[in-house]
């Protein structure tokens, strides 16, 4: 067996939508910061006595439909056939429900790869996940990630590359889980392709985009958290009011999501560094800074329905 540790990423700039969903290419590019705290750890081996691929999540024997797909184009790249044990844990400190798509596949595609005999270079390997889960291919690297879209239609240059910022040593990100009462979600998966096909908004977001990606980029060069933080909270605003408006609706918001969005809106008031940002779930993750992070953490453990928060720094990249 071959074990491969990944980072989970939060979008600062989200990806939501595509423009091919067979090969999975992002409609627009994104920007993640890379956590430390969320970990994924994955090992592999093909075994030729197995008559189909195995998965044990979390200790536990589960479904392969997502993981035989991916391992079909392992096999493919190395010329094997032989079917594959996958034995995955997520390290992750509370069970959350905090996505672990991109760190999964993001291990899955380094142990996967190099079970199967190939030595593929890190664009290779966020290519290689990005199949898997579009947010894993920003999971090969640490820190700061940029997504590209591409414009081929192969997918070739459709991959993540790391963003170097001062930023990076000092930035935390806080997250406050938003427990009990939830409804079961929409997968983001389908949620995006219906945004995508039914929001009177999504073409206004896919078109909002390009200008957040500059401004991010911006502000991670000249190592300004606000400006990014400022991007980062409308941006997240912008994903969710398309998703809104899409019919029927995709609404991944609990009363206390709009409680700790008010949190972060008082600290800030109160001249501290938080910004908010919301995935295909109810939980917020601000951005924030080492020396603050203990307080906004504090703040947003007191909003009635926050059930937990974790502090992370910025992870590394797939190892
Ligand atoms: C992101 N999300 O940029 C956005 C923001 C959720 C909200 O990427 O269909 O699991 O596997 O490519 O990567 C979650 O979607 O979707 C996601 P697929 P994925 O992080």
């Amino acid at each position: 067996m071959i074990a491969a540790r990944a980072c989970a990423n939060i979008a600062l700039v989200k990806y939501w939508g595509k423009r091919d969903a067979a090969l999975n290419l992002p409609a627009a590019g994104s920007l993640s910061l890379t956590l430390a705290a969320l970990v994924t750890e994955t090992s592999v081996g093909f075994d030729p006595a197995l008559a189909h691929d195995v998965l044990v999540l979390d200790g536990a024997s589960a479904p392969a439909d997502r993981v035989t797909p991916f391992l079909d184009l392992v096999r493919a790249q190395a010329r094997v056939t032989t079917r594959a044990r996958v034995v995955s844990r997520n390290e992750f400190p509370t069970a959350s429900g905090l996505a672990s798509s991109a760190s999964g596949f993001a291990a899955l595609a380094l142990a996967a790869s190099r079970a199967a005999g190939l030595e593929l270079d890190a664009r290779e390997l966020s290519i290689l996940a990005r199949r898997g889960s579009g947010s894993a291919a920003r999971s090969i690297y640490g820190g700061f990630v940029r997504m590209h879209a591409g414009t081929r239609a192969d997918g070739s240059d459709a991959y993540a590359e790391p963003i170097e910022s001062a930023l990076a040593d000092t930035v935390r990100m806080v997250i406050a889980i938003v427990g009990g009462g939830a409804p079961k979600t929409h997968g983001s998966r389908d949620a995006m392709e219906h945004t995508a096909a039914t929001s009177p908004f999504y073409s206004s977001w896919i078109a909002q985009v390009p200008a957040d990606l500059a401004a991010a980029e911006a502000a991670l060069a000249r190592g300004d958290l606000k400006s990014l933080g400022e991007i980062t909270e409308a941006n997240a605003l912008a994903m969710h009011a398309s998703a809104i408006a899409a019919r029927p609706p995709v609404i991944y918001w609990q009363p206390a999501t709009l409680a700790a969005l008010a949190a972060v809106r008082e600290l800030r008031a109160r001249g501290r560094t938080a910004w908010a940002t919301m995935d295909a779930g109810p939980h917020v993750k601000v951005l924030t800074t080492a020396a603050e992070a203990n307080e906004v953490a504090h703040a947003l453990a007191a909003v009635h329905g926050v059930t937990d928060t974790i502090v992370s720094a910025a992870g590394g990249p797939v190892t």
